[in-house]
């Protein structure tokens, strides 16, 4: 069994029910780096699923509110997120650093730089650049950007400061490969459906930790 530091895979859980995401965050668990929590499960459990998916786990929490707001907003929603347990806040940079600063006062961030689906081309990746200059003065944790196009992942990592990691989602149900991604420079891999919406969602945990490992 690995340990917890040497995975690379994030599992998006984006249920809504509690119990259906406690059962598959514990039968995940041992493949599994972390787990991201988005607006879907903190909509249809309450903000203290992540404080039980902590306790049942004892993984890192990710939360995935992509804040883009005014920086005291941003202050008085990820302060209440990181109270809740969170390890991480996922926070947009387009709105600028003012607001991603507010976020990063508080808690360990990521920035997004570029998302994964197709509209992505038409606002952020022109920003992009610029994102990643925001990244490399503010040094957050990491940043988010697309396992659908492994040589944006390698122009990214190009670009940003070896100590900010890359975050990828992406991989499988929209398309992206785990091995591809991460030979471009990703440090995590982030799978939702292909994982929880799977028939046997620890075996396609499993496949895709191995195969992650061997890369
Ligand atoms: P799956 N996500 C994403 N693309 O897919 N946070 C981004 O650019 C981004 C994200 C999230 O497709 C998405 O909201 F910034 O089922 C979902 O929670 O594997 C997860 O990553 C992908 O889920």
């Amino acid at each position: 069994m690995t340990s917890h530091k040497e995975r690379k895979l994030i599992l998006a859980l984006d249920v809504y029910e509690q119990d259906r995401a406690l059962e598959i965050a514990k039968c995940t668990a041992d493949y599994l780096w972390a787990i991201k929590v988005n607006w879907p499960l903190i909509i249809g459990s309450g903000l203290r699923i992540i404080t039980e998916l902590k306790q049942v786990t004892g993984l890192p929490i990710i939360a995935d509110l992509k804040l883009a707001d005014i920086p005291n907003t941003n202050r008085l929603i990820a302060s209440r997120v990181f109270e809740a347990g969170a390890d991480y806040v996922i926070a947009h940079g387009f709105v600028g650093k003012d607001s991603v600063k507010a976020t990063m006062d508080l808690g360990k961030t990521i920035i997004v730089v570029e998302m994964s689906h197709l509209g992505a081309k038409e606002f952020i990746q022109p920003a992009a650049d610029k994102l990643i200059k925001m990244a490399n003065e503010l040094e957050p944790f990491g940043v988010i950007a697309p396992a659908t196009r492994p040589k944006r992942v390698a122009y990214i990592r190009e670009r940003l400061k070896k100590e900010v990691k890359i975050l990828t989602p992406g991989v499988g149900a929209q398309g992206g490969k785990a091995w591809e991604v991460l030979k471009a420079g990703a440090d995590y891999i982030i799978v939702g459906r292909s994982i929880y919406a799977s028939e046997n969602p620890r075996e396609s945990a499993r496949k895709l930790h191995d195969e992650i490992m061997g890369v």
